[in-house]
Formats: C-alpha cells, sequence, structure tokens
C-alpha cells in the first residue's frame, strides 16, 4: 500500500477530511513541545481548521526524547490522519498543521534557534506531568534533577522542556525579540502558572536579570484541555490504512469529544481557535478544577480498580456494573461539592457525558496507560479534592479507596500473583518502599503515604486520611478488589 503523504492525499476517498488550505504558504508560528497522540488530536485539529484564513500559525512538532514520531511522520510531509469513534460511527481527517518535525536532542541548539525565530510567537507543551520536573505535592522546581542540573550548566544544548523555553527566551532577549508566549497544555492544576513558577524559578539559577525579564515580559497563559485519544495500536494502524487506503504509519484515534478552554491572556497575536471551537475566558481555574477532579480523578479510580480488577480497558471497567456505579457515586457525592459553581453550567450533564465517554467501545484505552505516573498524577486529581472535604470535616470513602487501589497497584503483584509492570518517574523508590513493606496494609500505608512528594506534609499526619487508607487497603489485600469495591458501593 502507498504512503499517506502530499502527493497522495488527492486519493483519499471522499469522507475523510483534508487540508482545504496550501500547505506551501504556512508559516510555522508554534513551536510545540511533545509531539505525542494528545497533541495530534487535539490543539493541532484545532489549528489546522484555522490555517485557510490564516497561514501563520503551522507548528513545528518537536519530540523531547525518541525519534519515532518524526520517523513515522517525516515520510509523510508531516500528515497523520485522526480517527474520531463512537462505536457507532466514525469521523475521519487528515491534518496537515505540521510545517515541521524534530527530535531535541538530535539537534538541541538548532531547536533554540528555531524558538528565537521571530515568526514564532507561541511555544505550547504536552509533555505529561513528569515532563515539568516539578514536585507535583507543591508544585516547587526540582533543582536536584539530573535534566535540570545539567541544563542549568548547558543552557546552549538543553535537555528539559524548562531548558529549552529558558534557552530560546534567552536568545530572544539577546537579539532583541520579543519574547513568545508559553502555552501549558497538560493536565495540571493552573498549568500556566505552574509552568511560569518553574520557569523563572529554573531561569533564576542561571541569571537574574534573565528571570526578572521573563516575569516582566512573558505570558503563561493556563489551558483546560480535553479529549480522550489512547495510544494508537497496529490494528488501528491496519483499520485506519483500509479505510484511506493509504498506510498511515503513526495514526491518531480519538473520541468524538473535544474541548479547550484558554486563558485569553497572549499579550500579542494568537490564533482564533474559537473559530474552530476553543474557548477564550478571563479564568481557566473552574473548568481546569472540574476536568481534573472529576474526568481524571474518575479515570484514575477506574483504572486503579479496574486493573486490579482484571479489566484491561476503561470501556471493560465500566461494564462492571459495582465499580461503574463507586465511580458514579464518587463523582457526586465526594468531587462536586468540591468544585466551585460554573454559570449555565449543569454539573449532572456533564457527569452523565464523562460515563458515556468512559463507556465508548471504540476506544480501548488501557487501564495500564491510565495508571502510569501514579506519582505525578494523584495529588491533582485525588489528593486536592480530599484536602478539601477534610477541611470540611467530609467522609472521604470512595477517594480513599482509590488511593489505597494505587498503593496496592504499587505494591507490585496482582491478585493472581502476576507482576504489575510499574512505569513511575519514582518506580525505584516506590519499589524498595513496597517489598520493605510487604504486602501488609498496617505497613505499607504508612511506608507509601510517607512520600512527601506526593502526599505533603499535612496528609500522612492527619489520621482521618491515614486511616481510611489502611482500611481500605487492609480491605484490598484480604478480601480481593471486587469484593471490597461490592462493599464500598453497597454501605
Ligand atoms: C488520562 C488522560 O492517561 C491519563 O492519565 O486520564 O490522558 C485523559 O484521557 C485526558 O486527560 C482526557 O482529556
Amino acid at each position: 500500500m502507498d504512503r499517506l503523504s502530499p502527493t497522495t492525499l488527492h486519493r483519499l476517498p471522499i469522507g475523510i477530511l483534508k487540508p482545504d488550505y496550501d500547505r506551501a504558504r504556512v508559516a510555522t508560528g508554534i513551536v510545540h513541545l511533545g509531539l505525542g497522540a494528545f497533541h495530534r488530536a487535539h490543539q493541532a485539529v484545532y489549528t489546522d481548521a484555522l490555517l485557510k484564513e490564516d497561514p501563520r500559525w503551522g507548528i513545528l512538532g518537536v519530540s523531547l526524547r525518541s525519534p519515532e514520531t518524526r520517523n513515522a511522520l517525516a515520510p509523510q510531509g508531516g500528515l497523520y490522519s485522526v480517527t474520531a469513534s463512537d462505536g457507532a460511527g466514525h469521523q475521519r481527517r487528515v491534518i496537515g498543521a505540521l510545517t515541521g518535525l524534530a527530535v531535541a536532542p538530535e539537534d538541541p541548539a538548532g531547536l533554540l534557534a528555531d524558538l528565537a525565530d521571530p515568526r514564532v510567537r507561541i511555544v505550547s507543551t504536552t509533555v505529561t506531568e513528569k515532563g515539568y520536573s516539578h514536585d507535583p505535592a507543591t508544585g516547587a522546581l526540582r533543582a536536584d534533577d539530573p535534566d535540570i542540573r545539567h541544563d542549568s550548566a548547558n543552557l546552549g544544548h538543553p535537555r528539559s522542556t524548562l531548558g529549552f523555553i529558558v534557552g530560546g527566551l534567552r536568545l530572544r532577549r539577546q537579539q532583541g525579540l520579543p519574547p513568545f508566549a508559553v502555552l501549558a497544555c497538560d493536565n495540571l492544576p493552573a498549568n500556566g502558572h505552574t509552568l511560569r513558577g518553574l520557569v523563572i524559578a529554573f531561569a533564576a539559577l542561571i541569571d537574574r536579570d534573565l528571570a526578572a525579564w521573563i516575569e516582566g515580559e512573558v505570558r503563561f497563559p493556563s489551558t483546560m484541555v480535553d479529549r480522550i485519544v489512547p495510544a494508537t495500536t497496529d490494528a488501528d494502524r491496519a483499520e485506519i490504512g483500509a479505510a484511506l487506503g493509504l498506510d498511515d504509519a503513526w495514526p491518531v484515534v480519538s473520541e468524538p469529544f473535544s474541548q479547550w478552554v484558554i486563558e485569553d491572556d497572549f499579550g500579542g497575536d494568537r490564533p482564533a481557535w474559537d473559530l474552530s471551537g476553543a474557548q477564550f475566558v478571563r479564568d481557566v481555574a473552574p473548568f481546569e478544577l472540574m476536568k481534573l477532579r472529576l474526568l481524571n480523578g474518575a479515570h484514575s479510580t477506574l483504572a486503579y480498580l479496574g486493573y486490579l480488577m482484571g479489566c484491561p480497558t476503561v470501556a471493560a471497567a465500566m461494564a462492571e456494573p459495582d465499580l461503574a456505579g463507586l465511580v458514579a457515586d464518587m463523582m457526586r457525592e465526594e468531587v462536586t461539592p468540591t468544585l466551585p459553581a460554573l454559570d449555565g453550567f449543569d454539573v449532572a450533564t456533564y457527569h452523565a457525558a464523562l460515563l458515556q465517554r468512559f463507556r465508548n467501545p471504540a476506544l480501548k484505552h488501557r487501564t495500564a496507560q491510565i495508571a502510569m505516573d501514579g506519582t505525578q498524577k494523584l495529588p491533582q486529581r485525588l489528593l486536592g479534592t480530599i484536602r478539601d472535604r477534610l477541611a470540611r470535616g467530609l467522609p472521604i470513602t470512595r477517594l480513599a479507596l482509590a488511593v489505597a487501589a494505587w498503593l496496592r497497584y504499587v505494591s507490585g503483584t496482582d491478585e493472581q500473583g502476576q507482576p504489575i509492570d510499574l512505569r513511575d518517574p519514582l518506580s525505584q523508590r516506590l519499589r524498595a518502599l513496597a517489598d520493605e513493606a510487604g504486602p501488609v496494609a498496617h505497613r505499607l500505608a504508612p511506608a507509601l503515604l510517607s512520600l512527601t512528594p506526593v502526599f505533603g506534609n499535612d496528609l500522612p499526619k492527619d489520621s482521618r486520611f491515614s486511616s481510611a487508607v489502611e482500611l481500605a487497603l487492609d480491605r484490598l489485600f484480604r478480601n480481593g478488589t471486587r469484593a471490597t469495591v461490592e462493599h464500598i458501593r453497597q454501605s
């Protein structure tokens, strides 16, 4: 089969949308760090829809580590397809927004030069939670992180997200250019604000004047991003190749739903993303909190409990009535009361839509994929909600079970005695703590809850939290996950 590329694009079957603009006229106005499936099914899609009207906003897509995406997409001239499925039908579209592809470690100085191109006005990020080199409990810079240590001594050849952003800004300042705006698109609370604090703290390690210039000149709008985009599988590639009649080496499969709420604070030109469905607002915080606590909090709960119950995907976990019921109860009873009201927004409709989205049978969203990087995800997905409830003296039964499920997962062996492939930046420490404590709740719970980068100094000391988690973990070990979920669901 021939490859999807600019020369074969005209052969796509009718019904598959493709770029309606002259790609040769598109300039690179955005450098995006973290060219994963999510960016390609989200920001790149919103941008693609505008390029006919405003060709200034093509995207240089940068992978910070591996060359795989570049190797797959370069022979396709940066083209790839997005298939949105709800289980009943497909919508397919070829995206042409990528004007370039780069692999940062291959030529860090070259990437810095790209960041200093005056046509670039925005640098955006989807580098996952762990890509921010921060302490997840406090948002503070981890100055002892090996990449941060390296970059502070070698800013001409950085490795980290912060290194590239600060290195690029330093070049622009040296050349008398205005800065770019930095647009964080990861699932972190106050993501722009958090990234701003990290960028300034990192810059201050190198040059205080530069840090002060960034503080005064650079905008970091926060965003709420939402679209469920599981990792692409070989089966997806085969199915999509057949539908396109062309081989797409790295297509993306997603749900139809997509949402992007952006703080309108760019300090200059920005794409009219509202014309392609994004929402510009003054304050993103209530949207972010709602999405992180309801969607991502429920997702992680389904991932840990579902995995332990033997469910390979989120849809399979949702087919377990007690588990689906427990998550719905948690959203309604425990999470929603902690959220600020949003004008004209019906939270019950949002809950129902989320549960429906989780059930999407077309998405093979692996529980093991969502379970990854728990140390980076738990704080904003579950622990913030728990803190808010404890401050008001409210019970945390289901949330504590979700945390206990993570502890059970981290203990390293599933209920059939099989090893769990623990992927987490703190996996070595987790493994050591779990091995030392053994699979016993009254030892494992205090050992893991003592991880201050995750739980802070406050939560482990609060006996309402530690005893609820320990009790739930004890039930998981003694009675198994299925029986525990059923018990808590019905109590
Ligand atoms: C998921 C998210 O992998 C995960 O941890 O919870 O990627 C989720 O699919 C997105 O945030 C949905 O917008």
